[in-house]
Parts: structure tokens; sequence; C-alpha cells
């Protein structure tokens, strides 16, 4: 199991058309006892963001083992972080190379990451290559949604783990194809903790939130937001049913991360979409200049 957060990332595959199914993607991970684990997250990003435990919350340091043990367990996540940090910054640096702008879709489960991707291919498929990269813990679902656009896409299968790390994307990037000038975006397990703490090489974590989720969640799971270059507040298409404060949801991002870009869009209507191409677009043809 992965030390960071508990999940058995150790049992990622990776099924691609015409390969057969249950590849294992190797996964380095230093593993022990799932209840040794503890919740002290070692964050790879610098970003100062007001962590608010005001209130009537209470601040539990988790289970800790006493100790040296406690110690070590500390020093394998940071391990972890640090062995995945490397492979991140391959990923990157071969991304760079190849001249393609990769992005990482966060959120929690059924926020509209493969509907979002869907609709974005569909509408920049004749402006420049794209290739998908889906995570989750089981079923080739998103996979089958995106190839369907005529992308190529490439599912990973987690198994008990919650999030990509950067040694399952590297290998990947091995079978996805790589354009000068093209896209390559990856969706990460559905899941607003853990993927935060994780780096994949990619050049913007982009935080997908939607309306049905309540505009209080940029503060409750700070870290995702604060990772984040970008959020789209999606399902906007829902608002007129629900008291959803879309205003207020937007201060908490910036409260969180106050370099945050945010728009709101509807994958569904395809509202404020446009302004989502065209951060895409021109990023991506910076990406190949560079
Ligand atoms: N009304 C509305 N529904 C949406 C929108 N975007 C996605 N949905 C719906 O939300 C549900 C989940 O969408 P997905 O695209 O599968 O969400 P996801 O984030 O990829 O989900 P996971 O991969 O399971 O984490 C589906 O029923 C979509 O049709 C939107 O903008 N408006
Ligand atoms: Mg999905």
């Amino acid at each position: 199991m992965c030390s960071v957060c508990g999940c058995a990332a150790d049992s990622a595959r990776i099924d691609a058309p015409g390969e057969a199914p249950g590849q294992t993607g190797a996964h380095h991970h230093d593993h022990h006892d799932h209840h040794d684990r503890h919740d002290h997250h070692d964050h790879d990003h610098d970003h100062d963001h007001d962590h608010d435990h005001g209130g009537d919350a209470l601040a539990l340091g988790g289970v800790h083992a006493p100790g040296v043990r406690a110690e070590r367990m500390v020093s394998i996540e940071r391990d972890i972080l640090s062995k995945n940090n490397a492979y991140a910054a391959a990923n990157r640096a071969r991304l760079r190379a190849a001249g393609v702008f990769a992005l990482n879709l966060v959120s929690s489960p059924g926020s509209g990451k493969t509907t979002l991707l869907v609709r974005t291919i569909e509408a920049l498929r004749d402006r420049l290559p794209i290739a998908v990269i889906e995570g989750d813990q089981q079923t080739s679902n998103d996979a089958q949604r995106i190839r369907a656009t005529g992308a190529p896409a490439l599912q990973i299968n987690t198994g008990r783990g919650c999030h990509l790390d950067a040694h399952m994307i590297a290998h990947a990037l091995d079978r996805v194809p790589l354009a000068r000038g093209g896209v390559l975006f990856i969706e990460n397990v559905g899941n607003l903790v853990c993927p935060a703490s994780f780096d994949l090489g990619e050049a913007h974590k982009v935080a997908v939130l939607s309306t049905t989720e309540g505009e209080d969640k940029p503060l409750k799971y700070p870290d995702m937001f604060a990772a984040a270059d970008l959020m789209l507040l999606n399902k906007s298409d829902l608002l007129p049913h629900l008291d959803f404060d879309s205003a207020a949801c937007v201060v908490n991002a910036l409260r969180v991360n106050p370099r945050l870009q945010t728009m709101t869009v509807s994958a569904r209507s395809g509202e404020g979409m446009q302004l989502f191409y065209d951060w895409i677009l021109a990023r991506a043809s910076a990406a190949a200049a560079a």
C-alpha cells in the first residue's frame, strides 16, 4: 500500500486496445502495513495557503505509531513523494522536449471531467493533436468514451489505488502519441484529496468542481485547490435549480489560492467553454514553440 494515503496503488495496471488486459504498470512504492499510516502529508507544492482550522473542528493527529516507528513512517512518505517527484521531473522534461502541453484534471468523482474532455476534444480536434490518459480504479469506460471521439486514449486502472502517480504516467507516455503542438489530457482518479500530492509532470493541474458539490469544497479540501492553476466550475446549467452560490465558491477558492484562475462552464450546454478552449490553445502553442 501507498504509505502517503494508505491506498494500494501497487495494484495498478495499464490496459490499451489491442493489448491483453492486466499488464502491470510497474509501480515502486515502499509498502508497509496499512495500520501504520498516519495523516502527515508532505505536500510537494510551495503555495502559501490559508488552512482555516477555526470553528469547532477538532484537529486530531491521526493514529500515529509511537516514537521511532512514527518517524520512520514520515521518512517513508518523504521517500515516496521524492521518488514520485523524480519521475515527474523526467516526465515534464520529456513532454517539454516533445512540445506537448499536458494537463492533469483532478476532482471528486462525477464532477464532469470526462464529459468536459469529450466536449473539448470535439471542439479542438481539428485544431491540434490530442491524446488522453484515463485514470480510474476499475473499468475502461472513460477511455471508451474518449475513443468514441476519435482521440487516442489509454486507460490506467489503479485497483485499490486512489490516485495516479508519475511512474504510471512514465509508462503511459511510452504508449500514447505525443505530437509537437499537441495536448495530453490526464484524467486523474476521482478523489479530491490524494491526487493533490502527486505531481505527474503536467504543466498545470486543473481542478474541476461542480455546482452540486457545495461552495465550501475549496475550504474543506484546500490542498487540491492550492495545487491547481485553474478551477473549472462545471454544471453551470444546473444553477437555476440549486442554491449554490458561485461567487462565494470563487471567493473560497481564491482564499485558498489567490493566483487560481477560475472559469464557470457547462460541459453539457457548452456555456463558458470557449474561454477554456482559448486558454488551452494559447498554452499549447507556447509549449510547441519552447
Ligand atoms: N447537468 C450537467 N451534467 C453534467 C455536466 N458535466 C457532466 N455531467 C454529468 O455528470 C455525470 C458525471 O460526469 P462524468 O464526466 O462521468 O464525471 P467524471 O468527473 O469524469 O467522473 P469520474 O471519472 O467517475 O470521476 C454524468 O452523468 C454527466 O452527464 C454538466 O455540465 N451539466
Ligand atoms: Mg471520468
